[in-house]
C-alpha cells in the first residue's frame, strides 16, 4: 500500500472552492490516476487513514469511494480494499460467438473464481418448464454463482440445465461448458436477450457495488444440434465493466 501523501496533493484538498467534501476527495483520486501516482491495480490508502489525514468524516471517505465504484475508476476486493481500475479491464464482448464465462476471461488473460450461491437439484418453476420445453416430472439442476475475473465480482449468474444433462451439479467445478462438453451436452446455438436494471441492494453487495448501480440482466437459452434446449441461464452482468458489440451488417445487398 502507497502512504496517502505520496499519492494525494493532499495540500490542495481545502483549497478547492464550495464543492462537497466528498467530491473534492473524488477529484483528489481522479488526479493522482492522471497523474500516474496512482495506477491500474494500486490499493487506495483506508477509509479510516483518509479521513484522518483529510480531517473529514469517515462516511463522506465511503461515499466518495463507492461513487468511484460505481463510475469504474475504481473496484473493491472482499476483505482486502479499494484498488485502482484498469481502463483496459472494460470487457468487450461480441455479440455473436456463443462463448462461456470461463473462455472469454482466458481469452484476457485472466483468472476466474466462483462464489457458489446455490448447487442443487429440484423441480423446475413453471417459467423454466416453458423456456427449457420441459415434460411434466422432469427435474433442473441449478447452479447459482458469484463469478469473478481475477477477484473482480464480475457477474451473478443463475443457469438452469435439464438434469438429464447434467444429472449432479456437484461435478461442475470450474466450466459448466466444459461439464456439458464432457457430457457430450455443449451448446451450439443460443439466443440471448439483453436489458438494463438498477442493481437491488443484495445483488450490489455480492458485486461490491453502490446500491442501485446499473447492470444488464442477460437471458440466455442455448440449444443442442439437434434443437433441444440445454440451458436457460440469467446473468446480472456489471454495468461499469461490461461492454457488448454486435457487429451489424446491411440486411439487403444494395445494388449501384
Ligand atoms: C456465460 C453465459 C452463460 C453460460 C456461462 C458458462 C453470457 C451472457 N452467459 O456467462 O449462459 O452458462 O457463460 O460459463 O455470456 P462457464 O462454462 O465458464 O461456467
Amino acid at each position: 500500500m502507497i502512504g496517502l501523501p505520496d499519492v494525494f496533493a493532499v495540500d490542495r484538498f481545502r483549497g478547492e472552492g464550495n464543492a462537497p467534501l466528498y467530491a473534492k476527495l473524488k477529484k483528489l483520486v481522479r488526479e493522482a490516476i492522471d497523474a500516474g501516482s496512482l495506477t491500474e491495480g494500486n490499493a487506495i490508502p483506508g477509509e479510516r487513514d483518509v479521513a484522518q489525514m483529510l480531517k473529514i468524516s469517515r462516511v463522506t471517505v465511503r461515499k466518495a469511494f463507492s461513487e468511484l465504484v460505481a463510475e469504474g475508476v475504481l473496484f473493491q476486493r472482499r476483505g482486502s480494499g479499494t484498488y485502482v481500475m484498469s481502463p483496459s479491464r472494460r470487457i468487450e464482448q461480441p455479440l455473436s460467438r456463443l462463448t462461456s464465462f470461463t473462455e472469454d476471461m482466458e481469452l484476457r488473460g485472466l483468472k476466474t473464481d466462483a462464489d457458489w450461491l446455490d448447487r442443487s437439484t429440484g423441480l423446475p418453476t413453471p417459467t423454466e418448464v416453458l423456456k427449457l420445453g420441459l415434460s411434466p416430472g422432469d427435474r433442473v439442476s441449478r447452479l447459482h454463482r458469484l463469478r469473478r475475473a481475477d477477484g473482480v465480482p464480475m457477474a451473478i449468474e443463475l443457469a438452469i440445465i435439464p438434469q438429464k444433462y447434467l444429472p449432479d451439479p456437484l461435478t461442475v467445478r470450474g466450466s459448466l461448458y466444459a461439464s456439458l462438453e464432457a457430457r457430450g451436452a455443449r451448446p451450439i446455438r443460443a439466443l440471448q436477450r439483453l436489458h438494463a436494471i438498477a442493481l437491488t441492494r443484495q445483488e450490489a453487495k455480492l458485486l461490491g457495488l453502490p446500491d442501485g448501480s446499473p447492470a444488464l440482466s442477460i437471458e440466455r437459452i442455448s440449444y443442442l444440434s439437434d434443437g433441444r434446449v440445454v440451458e436457460y441461464t440469467r446473468s446480472l452482468y456489471r454495468g461499469d465493466s461490461y461492454d457488448f458489440v454486435a457487429e451489424l451488417t446491411l440486411a439487403h445487398e444494395v445494388r449501384p
